[in-house]
């Protein structure tokens, strides 16, 4: 018996912690994990983890977890090889473009793609080839708004500037919960800690959120904002700055200031409470505290994008931080010289080049929001969608309107899903490829190292070997690929893996080939605990990618826009607004079927305030019946007065309960899908980004 300890940083959400994972080689050559903590030696996480990562031993075990290729006849599932399910692939897909069009195939990639690089590298190896404008991903339910106030005012959609957290004084945070999330757009391991330095610094945490969430507790000061409102607090806040005289010059190249000014001089904070439920003098008095602080970040994430004006929301969050000169500044936001630079190797992006065929929803970037998907797939005409790819995404249980997705996908002619569970979508697939486990293959983090608060790199070797015929992701997407391109004809560019295209990745970055450094996958390799390459630095100026390569502060689109929020009309009073909220055990979706994550007291609840419940005759701990425009689900409900009234909270990644879902720990605690009750038709109408918070239900006794 042999023990052996690996380091490894954890890519399951954000934060990139580093592990150290012990395993232990048996006489038979079986090898099991004896235990996972967290890396004391890396200087980025310092030794912190989470319980998510603990549970990568129950993701390798899980004997739910499929390891080979899956067809389903009927309700059975028959294993069948390799090379047959990608002939198969082949022929379906191919047989039904012909018939119907290049667009007849749709694509979904869920959030996993993002954290795992095989599928970053590869999966458009494949996916490109289909030439479908039906593409679609988790982005839209998600941060599609940062992207496009990127594009529009940066000239480039991953162009976004990372609060500076370990070095400022003041943190306004909107619609985040870093304490549950472990950070977003701002990949932070061990963030509380981070945040309480602020404080023990003399500095400020200041929540903006309907629900006193765990972030909020630990702040300085929180405010209640009514859901879907907060771009009346920052067009408030920004009109107090300008108005009081609180601006602060930049030293970048600015075009459009002074159109802000004039666009948003009617906004005061008096005309601005009434919508966001905020008082006026607080609204006012938090705009003179972010401007006294000598460093200060406004950061606004999840809770502020999924809301009806999403893009809106990033624009002003962007502004105030630029005209109080904390952009591109030392504790203020500042963007990342990341060692494999997307930024610099690729286009700044494009929108509403074309538009979907049926709500006319824009593409951004090649990708047309998800919320459009079913009707896609129910409307009949030239064009509908007959088939679909999903890549390690769940959207039955994560964008809007569930039930009617489902009704979409049990009438495709052909479905494939790249996953390794049986989930609520994957049920559906006609054929599931399922890759190798998280610790069997080798990882760089191609993109949270962008949105870093430091400049940090590594690359780590797979824990565990390949089991004998499994494939990496990266492999199905080859095989796809080859098996696609011999039917059509087609002529395929060779390939190499990931981790050669992250050598020349590095070799090509800022610190490669031609600097100093010299990094390189093999100089990498002996950094196992990560390199950390510095703060974040002052680099916008040299980063631009607008044409005019100045800041783009009055976007047309988004002045645009403003006449569509002054429009917008207020929620009756007596809806209830639903609003979602994530805990540090969850991961969206798929990691409920680990008893290591769900024991304990059951955490799906609907949270209620208590004068909420006493108005409509509930109790705690109840069942009730919550109902929105597109469907109802049945839940318990808890008393809490961490929501404010006329609010309710529910978690997303819920619903398990569905029949065919081959999961049975999350069967046995399914909870309901909040995605049951959101509205495909709600949506921030300029970047056609889902609204998932503020959703208006009713609730009644079951
Ligand atoms: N109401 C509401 N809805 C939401 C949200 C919300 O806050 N409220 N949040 C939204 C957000 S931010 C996001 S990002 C989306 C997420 O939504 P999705 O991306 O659609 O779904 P996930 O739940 O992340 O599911 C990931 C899937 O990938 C599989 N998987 C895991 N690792 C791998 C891998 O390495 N390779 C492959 N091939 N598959 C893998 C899992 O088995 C699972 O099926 O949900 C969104 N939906
Ligand atoms: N443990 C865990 N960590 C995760 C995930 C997970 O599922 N579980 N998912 C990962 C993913 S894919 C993402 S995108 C990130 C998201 O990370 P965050 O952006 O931090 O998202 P949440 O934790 O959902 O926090 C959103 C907050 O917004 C609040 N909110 C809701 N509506 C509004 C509103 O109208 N205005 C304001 N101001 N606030 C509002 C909610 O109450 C909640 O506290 O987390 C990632 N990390
Ligand atoms: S916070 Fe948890 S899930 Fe996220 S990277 Fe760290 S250990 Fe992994
Ligand atoms: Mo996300």
């Amino acid at each position: 018996m042999t023990k052996s300890l690996h380091y490894r940083a954890c890519h399951l959400c954000e934060a990139i912690c580093g592990l150290a994972i012990e395993t232990e080689t048996q006489a038979d050559g079986e090898t099991h994990i004896r235990s996972i903590k967290g890396d004391a030696q890396d200087s980025f996480s310092r030794g912190h983890i989470c319980p998510k990562a603990v549970a990568l031993q129950d993701i390798q075990n899980d004997p739910d977890r499929i390891r080979q290729p899956m067809r389903r006849i009927g309700e059975q599932w028959q294993a069948i090889d390799w090379d047959e399910a990608f002939e198969l692939v082949a022929e379906r897909l191919s047989t039904i473009q012909a018939a119907h069009g290049q667009n007849a195939v749709a694509v979904y990639q869920g959030n996993p793609s993002v954290h795992n690089y095989g599928l970053m590298t590869h999966s458009n190896y494949f996916l490109g080839q289909l030439k479908t404008r039906n593409r679609f991903s988790a982005t839209s339910v998600d941060q599609l708004p940062h992207h496009l106030t990127s594009h529009l005012m940066y000239g480039h959609g991953l162009l976004i500037p990372i609060p500076d957290i370990d070095h400022t004084d003041f943190m306004l945070i909107l619609g985040g919960n870093p304490l549950a999330s472990n950070g977003s757009i701002m990949t932070v391991p061990d963030v509380e800690k981070r945040l309480k330095a602020i404080q023990a610094r003399g500095g400020k945490l200041v929540v903006v959120d309907p629900r006193r969430s765990e972030t909020a507790a630990i702040a300085d000061q929180h405010l209640f904002v009514r859901p879907g409102s907060d771009a009346a607090l920052l067009l408030a806040l920004l009109n107090t700055l300008f108005e009081e005289g609180l601006t602060r010059g930049s030293h970048l190249p600015v075009e459009g200031l002074e159109q802000v000014r004039e666009a948003i001089g009617g906004f005061h904070a008096e005309a601005m409470s009434a919508r966001c439920g905020v008082p006026a003098e607080t609204i006012r008095q938090l705009a003179r505290d972010f401007a006294a602080a000598d460093k200060a970040v406004c950061y606004g994430r999840m809770g502020v994008s999924t809301q009806a004006f999403g893009t809106l929301c990033q624009w002003l969050v962007q502004l105030i931080n630029l005209v109080t000169g904390n952009l591109d500044r030392a504790g203020g936001v500042l963007c990342t010289t990341p060692a494999v630079d997307l930024v610099a190797s690729t286009s700044g992006g494009h929108f509403n080049r074309w538009q979907s065929r049926v709500s006319g929803l824009p593409e951004y970037g090649g990708e047309l929001p998800v919320s459009a998907l079913a009707g896609e797939m129910l409307t009949p005409g030239e064009g509908q969608i007959r088939a679909l790819v999903t890549v390690a995404g769940n959207p039955v249980l994560s964008t809007p309107n569930g039930r009617q997705l489902e009704q979409a996908l049990d009438g495709l002619e052909f479905m494939l899903s790249v996953d390794f569970y049986i989930n609520e979508t994957t049920r559906y697939a006609d054929l599931i490829l399922p890759p190798t486990a998280p610790l069997e293959h080798d990882h760089y983090d191609t993109t949270f190292n962008v949105f870093a608060v430091r400049n940090v790199t590594r690359f780590n070797e797979a824990v565990l070997a390949k089991p004998k015929g499994a494939l990496h992701d990266w492999e199905i997407f080859v095989g796809l690929a080859k098996a696609f391109a011999a039917r059509n004809g087609l002529e395929l560019k060779p390939t190499m893996a990931p981790e050669q295209m992250i050598d020349m990745g590095l070799r090509f970055g800022p610190y490669g080939d031609s600097s100093e450094r010299k990094l390189s996958l093999a100089a990498l390799r002996e950094h196992p605990h990560g390199l950390d390459l510095g703060p974040l630095q002052p680099n916008l100026a040299a980063r631009l990618k607008t044409p005019s390569k100045a800041v783009q502060a009055a976007p047309e689109l988004l002045l645009t826009d403003l006449a569509r929020f002054a429009e917008q009309q207020q929620p009756a009073a007596h809806e209830l607004l639903l609003i979602g909220r994530r805990h540090v055990r969850s991961n969206n979706s798929w990691m409920h079927n680990y008893h290591r994550l769900v024991k304990g007291k059951p955490r799906h609840q609907l949270l209620m305030n208590p004068a909420d419940l006493a108005s409509r005759g509930l109790a705690d701990g109840q069942r009730v019946r919550v109902r929105s425009r597109v469907g109802s689900i049945e839940v318990e409900v808890a008393a809490s007065d961490e929501v404010m009234a006329g609010v309710v909270s529910l978690p997303h990644g819920w619903g398990h309960a569905r029949p065919g879902v081959q999961m049975d720990i999350a069967r046995a605690q399914p909870g309901a899908s909040a995605n049951d009750l959101t509205d495909e038709r709600q949506l921030d109408a300029l970047s056609g980004n889902a609204v998932l918070n503020g959703v208006p239900v009713e609730v009644v006794a079951a």
